[in-house]
């Protein structure tokens, strides 16, 4: 397994449409356990092959972790089947976005259709902590960014408080 550098806003990359995974096979299964390898070197919840520049419909998540042990899990080809009309507003952060944090408003119940790591077709429902990672997750695989859900003003302060960021940390 191997950790990969994770793509910062505003790298273009980060704007590219994921292409659906024809067949789950070991070069996928690599890549996700690389992604899982990935996002727990980051601290991530969450991450989309998108962000380390794999333009493939691949996520990985796990948003169990409190108790110290890990559940990892993957979603090949995840498609919103449904979402409530009910919506929550959560806070989110972006390993591709980092330091920024931001409210998001999205619907607060979700249906999510996935292929898992062996290839089978899985549907999962989803509330909470769960349905507002998955959702970030798939506008990953579609080219958006959770600050792309702010009002301009926002997005263009947050974007150039990271571009800040990032020249001090270049030095
Ligand atoms: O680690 C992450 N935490 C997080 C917190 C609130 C809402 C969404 C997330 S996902 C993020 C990891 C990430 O950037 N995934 O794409
Ligand atoms: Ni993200």
């Amino acid at each position: 397994m191997t950790i990969r550098p994770i793509l910062i806003a505003p790298d273009p990359k980060l704007k590219a449409v994921a292409a659906e995974v024809d067949k789950v096979d070991g070069s996928i299964r690599r890549l996700i356990d690389d992604m899982l390898e990935t996002m727990y070197k980051a601290d991530g919840v969450g991450l989309a092959a998108v962000q380390i520049g794999v333009a493939k419909r691949v996520v990985v998540m796990d948003v169990d972790q409190k108790d110290g042990n890990r559940y990892p899990r993957a979603f090949v080809n995840p498609t919103l089947t449904w979402a409530s009309e009910e919506t929550v507003v959560h806070e989110e952060g972006c390993l591709s976005v980092p330091d920024i944090w931001e409210e998001v408003k999205r619907p607060a119940r979700i249906i999510c259709d996935y292929l898992d790591r062996d290839g089978n077709a899985q549907t999962q429902e989803a509330d909470g902590m769960l349905a507002v990672c998955l959702q970030h997750e798939i506008d990953h695989l579609n080219g958006k960014l959770f600050i792309d859900h702010l009002s301009r003003l926002k997005r263009s302060m947050s974007l150039k408080k990271l571009a800040k960021a990032q020249k001090l940390k270049e030095g």
